[in-house]
């Protein structure tokens, strides 16, 4: 089934340089770019996009992050979307994250771990109303 998600290469990716490889492997897998935008934002909408994590401990330091810099969000689309770039992307933890895998190439840390992406159909069309407006 085609499927849309929302993918962000996160500030780190963006600040090394690494932003250009990290679409090719969504592009090299199939998957096609619908929308794109560099932008900064703000605590805020950063609030929004994490609003199941806001509690958490680890999120003062994620908030810090995502707003420290250009990011990229991006809306693709393709076969069994979802799950493919969560594969892709690999495990949330960079130092877990399967051999080839986008995060254990180029993620750092646990908020460092260079995109995000969508984990439902539910949560891909919240992300993508949020920060595209559709
Ligand atoms: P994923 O992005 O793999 O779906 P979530 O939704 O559980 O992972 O976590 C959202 C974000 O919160 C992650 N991308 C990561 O930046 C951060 N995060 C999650 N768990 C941890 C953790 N234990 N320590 C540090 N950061 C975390």
């Amino acid at each position: 089934m085609s499927e849309h998600t929302l993918v962000i290469i996160k500030p780190d990716v963006v600040e090394a340089g690494n932003a250009g490889k990290v679409l090719a492997r969504y592009e090299e897998a199939g998957l096609t770019i619908e929308s794109m935008e560099l932008r900064e934002i703000t605590g805020e909408f950063a609030d929004q996009h994490y609003a199941e994590h806001l509690e958490r401990d680890f999120y003062p330091p994620l908030r810090e992050f995502m707003t420290s810099g250009p990011l990229i969000p991006l809306i693709l689309s393709g076969e069994d979307a979802i799950a493919r770039v969560r594969a892709l992307n690999g495990a949330t933890d960079p130092k877990k994250a399967e051999a080839g895998t986008i995060r254990a190439d180029f993620g750092e840390s646990g908020p460092r771990n260079a995109v995000h992406a969508s984990d439902s159909p539910e949560s891909a069309a919240r992300e993508i109303a949020l920060w595209f407006n559709r």
